[in-house]
């Protein structure tokens, strides 16, 4: 397999540690965001959405972090990244979409990139509006975790879907100097969970392109 990934991308960084879970051996091969290389006509001809990751295997390439961590899943099931019962499988899907397509969205590279560059904010207001989302959506999956979850894991007993969307999205909050105080049980679980080798291989800093 290989993996078109960018070392500062959550959505990349998610998709890494499954493959990390899971034991699959592949090729990271990395896609400048900075320097605009998703935008090429390379990448495009391969990737229409022109995003990070994006997955190779078999003759096939897809995007959407979500789509490949559900299709490394089904190829490659143990360890699962769902539980076995499809209500606590619709709750860990629940977790990682209110990640994955209501807050990361709202904070990626292309949406800050617009904020200062067509709407000229500076980057006080982009920073706020960074803040904002994160305080927003790390409320609710606080008490998402308080009820469900553990110090250790957003749901139940073991690392799902939730886990591994919650600690990219923790790492680029830090990046961003959100304030996680008012979020204990996110910052234990995110502790517990970078700790582990294979969270600790996926992290920005411990890939080839990092800076
Ligand atoms: N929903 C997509 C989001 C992918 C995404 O936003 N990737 C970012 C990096 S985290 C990206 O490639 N940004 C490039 C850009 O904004 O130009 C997924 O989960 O894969």
């Amino acid at each position: 397999m290989k993996l078109y990934t960018y070392f500062r991308s959550s959505a990349a960084y998610r998709v890494r540690i499954a493959l990390n879970l899971k034991g699959i051996a592949y090729e990271p091969v990395a896609v400048d965001l900075r320097a605009g290389t998703q935008h090429g006509r390379p990448y495009l001809a391969m990737n229409p959405q022109g995003l990070v990751p994006a997955l190779e295997d078999r003759g096939t390439v897809f995007g959407q972090s979500l789509a490949i961590l559900e299709y490394l899943d089904e190829t490659h099931p143990q360890p699962p990244l769902l539980p076995y019962s499809p209500a606590e499988r619709a709750h860990v899907r629940s977790l990682a979409l209110s990640i994955a397509c209501d807050l990361h969205p709202l904070n990626n590279l292309r949406v800050l990139n617009y904020l200062r560059s067509v709407l000229g904010q500076d980057e006080h207001a982009v920073n706020s509006w960074y803040r904002h989302w994160i305080a927003q959506g790390f409320a609710a999956l606080e008490e998402e975790a308080q009820r469900h979850g553990s110090t250790r894991h957003l749901f139940g007993d073991e690392v799902t879907l939730a886990d591994v969307c919650l600690v990219p999205q923790m790492f680029n909050a830090r990046r961003f100097d959100c304030d996680l105080e008012p979020y204990p049980t996110l910052r234990a679980i995110s502790g517990h969970l970078e700790a582990l080798p294979e969270f600790a291989r996926a992290a920005p800093a411990a890939q080839p392109d990092a800076i």
